[in-house]
């Protein structure tokens, strides 16, 4: 479905010229190895396309239906990161990958950044071994509450030659090399692992640590090769890897920017290749075009690239408390597979076309030579070849950004789209461009478009019956951990919650408060971050919090204080553990200063003032979030806007379908939600981006945590909604679209050689093509038009130019059907009225799919 017609004539007649050209540098022997080409796995060469996929950010439900789309869209090998909590079984999921005939590259990090909470994934499994024998033994476990306890080991520094550091990573990734051992899981026992990644991004950080970084990152490499798993390790970002760990590049442009292997006999490499950027909250959406990045990785393929990572293929969800400070929960919704591990179009379709196109070049992109042509100015061919065989494949470049150019290559005319790369697998026939809708090439394969709705469940939401406990605002009094000053709160914590209570009590006298009418006393606190909310005499004054950019705030507001006692009350809290950057293990967070100002005798420093704390709320400890805990609490029915710190409860039943399902929060402020008793994450919906929107507003339930009927739904408001607003959706990416505009000279002139191979191709034509879901059918036209539309899937208008009968052409061609193809054509749409000969014609069509129904 995916190839058309011209492709797969490609592809036999290339493997008819090329069956004898198997090189004898292929040996047939077990395990992987590597030369300055490529990696060679059990005696063969690949071209890798890969992709990464964190299988805690999915629900495992979900895990073979993102491997099947991964490997329709031309992907060969899932990158992963590693830990083996709960459902998250490592093991399980790398046979998956295996069993779906894939490969799999194992980033141990220990250090993975990953906008993970604490970047340290890794150290989970260990730690909950080590944790049986410590004092923490008994306290409940969560997902991410244990990578703190390396912070408190004597003497350490994280990431340089510490010993207490290296001495616990080396225990740790050893165990994890056994582990996949003993599963049978690398390559060299019949598994799926081909790589694995020691270290992440040091360069980043190793200045910092001097001499004593290149010492660390020189004993990492050793130790791990030490290990013996029989494939080859890399490092990413990392130019001084030792051998013979292989250096790789990440970044947006790896084919550009990447200086290569630091020695020749090591291959190019890339191992993130951003398909967009994550969020935090605050952030306006992010987009990556599907243009660029094909440019990108034909780019670094046609320079000697032989293996590039696209991260993500799929983001997913942070669930729980594991997004790591201020990242939203949901992850890379951008990438070719979203949260919801729905095709992203047209970036799935765009880049699994340009793997095709790819793979059709694999003879003479892996035992070619290669050579560069200058074409034109910013225009360049990479052509590989095989001398004495007819084994040829070209990368025509265009590295203008606005202009599009026209070029002679071997002979023949070329037309390249401005910034794009045409892909001749024979050296003559374009399959490929990198650009796509608006400045089609002629016979080129195109991807269509599609976007993502959202519905309101209609069974869902019937019955919503809001209940409210409130979650008590602590006293001096009931905080009996007491300090002379505010104590750090990560220390404090321990991450085994978000939040830590402090207060403090200060007596005033008449004299003490200001005279005047509406003046008031200013309470001003200096936090370290990430967020808190203020309250003075158990009433809520204020919130206050920083950004992902810049963590601490001072939070300032006028507030009510009476004669006698007053009981200041700060519920500080991270929004995730940072992740990034140099010693880690000395991060702070909560208050930090706090002063009364405007009372008669000035300036009251009360940060020496003697604090209580309390880590964590009630209802977390009691888990009013599941069936059990939220008999703990008294509850009363909701109405309308809640206060702060206020528990919501209602039952829901599961919506109708199959399609994933999500609750829509904008009507609350901040806080997190359950179901049934699992976190689906930290939601803030007050945080707005600039573009005055909640950063997200959608939080995915998995359908696995559902049940047909009566599923609880807890959430914890921190600051206040209004419940009532709250709706539980669906949602599809069930509307499609193609355009294509003849934005080229009709037909190039070597097109008309009297060349089998050519000639299939330019009979076949430029067509629209459409693919519905796997089993969804073409239920409706929206739109169709040939002429000059205008706009983007999901709101296209006509031009001034346009056939009559368009909508009925392309019913005919697709209703009824799960994919359509729509000549691209004259005689079709026009047949013989001479349309607006002066225009140059797009075809636009929308059409929804569903289950035939509806
Ligand atoms: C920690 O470092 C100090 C100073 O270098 C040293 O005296 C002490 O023995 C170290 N402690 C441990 C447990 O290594
Ligand atoms: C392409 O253009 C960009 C800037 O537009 C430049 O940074 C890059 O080096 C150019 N690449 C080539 C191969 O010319
Ligand atoms: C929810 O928010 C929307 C948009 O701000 C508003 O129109 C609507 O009235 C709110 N619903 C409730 C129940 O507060
Ligand atoms: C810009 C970007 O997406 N950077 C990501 C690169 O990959 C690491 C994971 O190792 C992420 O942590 C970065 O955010």
């Amino acid at each position: 479905m995916s190839l058309q017609t011209h492709m797969l004539i490609l592809i036999i007649v290339l493997f008819l010229l090329s069956s004898s050209a198997l090189s004898q540098d292929e040996k047939k022997e077990k395990g992987v190895t590597y030369d300055g080409r490529s990696l060679i796995i059990n005696g063969k060469r690949e071209l890798l396309f890969s992709g990464s996929v964190h299988y805690p950010r999915a629900s495992p439900e979900m895990w073979q239906g993102i491997f099947d789309k991964a490997k329709e869209g031309g992907i060969n090998v899932i990158q992963t990161y590693y830990n083996f909590e709960g459902n998250y079984d490592l093991v399980k999921f790398i046979k998956m990958i295996g069993d779906s005939g894939l490969y799999a590259t194992l980033r141990l990090g220990p250090f993975i950044q990953a906008e993970w909470n604490y970047g340290y994934t890794l150290f989970i499994f260990y730690f909950i071994l080590k944790l049986k024998s410590t004092k923490f033994a008994n306290t409940r476990l969560n997902f991410n509450g244990l990578p703190i306890w390396l912070r408190d080991v004597q003497n350490i520094t994280f990431r340089t030659n510490s010993e207490p550091f290296k001495y616990h990573m080396e225990k740790f990734v050893k165990m994890i090399i056994d582990k996949m051992k003993d599963a049978k899981l690398f390559a060299p026992q019949g598994g799926p692992i081909i790589l694995a990644q020691i270290e992440n991004e040091y360069n980043t950080i190793q200045p910092a640590f001097e001499a004593e970084g290149s010492k660390y990152i020189q004993w990492a490499g050793k130790m791990a090769v030490g290990l013996n798993a029989g494939v080859p390790w890399m490092m990413c970002k990392q130019t001084d890897a030792p051998d013979p760990v292989i250096n790789a590049c990440n970044g947006r442009h790896c084919g550009d920017t990447f200086a290569g292997p630091n020695k020749p006999y090591k291959p190019s490499l890339w191992t993130e290749n951003w398909t967009a950027q994550f969020r935090v909250f605050g952030d306006p959406p992010s987009q990556r075009s599907a243009e660029d990045l094909a440019f990108s990785t034909a780019r670094f393929f046609s320079k000697d690239g032989s293996l590039a990572n696209y991260y993500m293929y799929f983001g997913g969800t942070n669930f729980g408390r594991t997004a790591a400070a201020f990242v939203t929960t949901r992850y890379y919704d951008e990438a070719p597979l979203d949260e919801y591990g729905l095709r992203r179009e047209p970036k799935w379709g765009h880049l699994r076309d340009l793997h095709t196109a790819l793979k059709l070049s694999k003879k003479a992109l892996l035992w070619g030579s290669a050579s560069v042509q200058i074409l034109g100015k910013g225009v360049e061919a990479q052509v590989y070849e095989k001398s004495g065989s007819n084994i040829c494949a070209a990368f025509l470049c265009n590295n203008n950004s606005r202009d599009a150019a026209t070029v002679t290559f071997r002979g023949s005319e070329y037309y390249l789209p401005r910034h794009s790369i045409s892909i001749l697998p024979d050296c003559k026939t374009v399959v490929y461009n990198t650009q796509t809708t608006r400045d089609s090439v002629p016979s080129q394969v195109v991807a269509q478009h599609n976007v993502r709705t959202f519905h309101r469940s209609k069974k869902a939401n019937k019955n919503f019956q809001w209940q409210m406990a409130q979650e008590k605002v602590p006293t001096y009094r009931d905080t009996p951990d007491r300090q002379k000053r505010p104590q750090e709160l990560i220390f404090m914590t321990k991450d085994t919650s978000d939040y830590l209570w402090y207060t403090t009590r200060i007596e005033l006298e008449r004299e003490d408060l200001p005279f005047k009418e509406n003046t008031k006393p200013v309470l001003e606190v200096a936090n370290l971050g990430h967020a808190m909310h203020t309250f003075v005499n158990g009433e809520f004054v204020g919130t206050g919090h920083g950004s992902k950019t810049e963590k601490s705030f001072v939070f300032t507001k006028a507030i009510p204080l009476k004669i006698g006692t007053n009981e200041i009350t700060l519920l500080g809290m991270t929004m995730g553990l940072p992740d990034s950057g140099v010693y880690l293990e000395r991060r702070m967070a909560g208050v930090h200063t706090v002063a009364l100002k405007g009372l008669m005798t000035g300036t009251l420093d009360i940060t020496q003032n003697g604090w209580g704390h309390k880590v964590g709320i009630d209802g977390e400890k009691l888990g009013v979030y599941t069936q059990e805990g939220s008999q703990k609490v008294k509850w009363k029915t909701s109405e309308g806007r809640g206060p702060p710190l206020t528990w919501y409860k209602a039952f829901f039943d599961e919506p109708e379908g199959q399609n994933p399902v999500v609750i829509e929060l904008s009507n609350m402020s901040k806080g997190m939600a359950w179901v049934n008793g699992k976190s689906i994450g930290r939601y803030w919906t007050s945080f707005l981006s600039p573009l005055g929107q909640p950063s997200q507003a959608a939080y995915h339930i998995p359908r696995s945590y559902m049940k047909p009927t009566e599923n609880l739904l807890v959430l914890f408001e921190e600051i206040g909604g209004n419940p009532e607003g709250i709706q539980i959706q669906t949602v599809t990416r069930d509307i499609i679209c193609s355009i294509i505009t003849e934005n080229h000279p009709a037909r190039v002139k070597s097109w008309e050689r009297k060349d089998s191979v050519i000639h299939s191709v330019d009979d076949t034509g430029t067509k629209a093509h459409l693919e519905c879901p796997k089993s969804k059918v073409i239920t409706k036209v929206h739109f169709a038009s040939y002429g000059n539309p205008i706009g983007v899937c999901g709101q296209f208008v006509e031009g001034d130019c346009k056939s009559s009968d368009a909508k009925n052409i392309v019913e005919q061609y697709c209703v009824g059907k799960q994919s359509c193809e729509v000549p691209f054509e004259h005689e079709v749409f026009d047949k013989g009225n001479n349309l607006c000969p002066d225009v140059k014609k797009t075809l636009a069509i929308q059409v929804k799919c569903g289950r035939g129904k509806d």
